[in-house]
């Protein structure tokens, strides 16, 4: 049976007390206790902070391009349905860069589960704003401060009909580890969005600023009510919900494709003669 050693990595190079550090201590924890082994799973990234993550661990870990992370988790698990497969990324890789394979990942339902540590800065590259980044804050490139409007990620997936979308904090580990658990038991595509201090560039979303303002969501709200859930999604300020803000139940990508459906890619007959063949017939 796993425990929590058996995903260990390398040592973190992350800045001491940075939000990364209780997220990937929490990961570690809720795939020891779900017993899912090391090599039964892929950690997929790109490049940033939070993308360092995978190097953190032992498991099958997969590290891309910047932006790049759910194209590469979709052909990872389209590849072997069997594997789970966790994305992980920042807020700028995720909603910036990667924001139009985000939107893809989504609509498709692949059954990958997106972990997004959201500082509300470009962390790696030194504290630019990113999409998260609140209107009006100042940072080094955004002198007379951040001057659009912060992407709402979760009214985002609830727009685009999600399939999971939930909320995390990197204060809150043990709730967090449960909304990990819920993620990767959902069938179909999880969001879950988790509020990561970046102690060295954000001076204004610290672990202070968001104790004062995070709150877990009860058992009074319905996450399969979308109009419930929309309401939910949009609280942001003095109150900041975290929990599962909506879940439903659709086919995933790989149920749909007929090929398969019922046997993973990696376990079907291949013949390149066959495939030459095939590919003749295109001529
Ligand atoms: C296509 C591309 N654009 C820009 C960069 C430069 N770059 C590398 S990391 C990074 C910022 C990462 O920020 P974020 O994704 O929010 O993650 P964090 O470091 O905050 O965890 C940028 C802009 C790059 N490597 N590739
Ligand atoms: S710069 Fe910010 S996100 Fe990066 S390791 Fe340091 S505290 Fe963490």
């Amino acid at each position: 049976m796993p425990t929590f050693q058996s995903y260990e990595g390398q040592t973190p190079a992350w800045c001491p007390g940075c939000g990364n550090f209780p997220i990937l201590k929490t990961l570690k924890e809720a795939l020891a206790e779900l017993e899912i082994e090391p090599h039964q799973l892929t950690v997929v990234s790109g490049i940033g902070q939070a993308a360092k993550l995978p190097h953190y661990m032992k498991c099958n870990t997969f590290n891309g391009l910047h932006g790049r992370t759910l194209p590469v988790a979709t052909g990872i698990r389209l590849a072997n349905h069997e594997m789970p497969v966790i994305a992980v990324a920042g807020d700028g890789d995720c909603y910036g860069e990667g924001g139009n394979h985000l939107l893809h990942a989504i609509r498709r339902n692949i059954n990958v589960k997106l972990f997004v540590h959201d500082n509300q800065v470009y962390g790696l590259t030194k504290g630019q704003a990113s999409p998260t980044t609140m209107e009006g804050v100042v940072t080094k490139t955004q002198p007379f401060g951040s001057l659009s409007e912060a992407l709402n990620p979760m009214a985002m997936a609830v727009a685009l009909d999600c399939s999971f979308v939930a909320r995390g904090f990197a204060g809150d580990a043990e709730f967090l580890k449960g909304l990990m658990k819920e993620a990767l038991n959902h069938k179909g595509f999880a969001l879950l969005d988790i509020l990561q201090p970046c102690v060295t560039f954000n001076k204004v979303n610290t672990y202070q600023w968001y104790s004062g303002r995070v709150y877990r969501i009860g058992d009074d709200h319905d996450p399969f009510d979308r109009i419930e859930a929309f309401k939910k999604a949009l609280e942001w300020g003095e109150k900041i919900p975290t929990g599962i803000i909506y879940r439903n139940s659709r086919p995933t990508l790989e149920e749909r494709i007929p090929v398969i459906k019922d046997t993973p890619l990696i376990k079907q007959r291949f013949s390149f003669k066959e495939a030459e063949k095939e590919i003749q017939g295109f001529y």
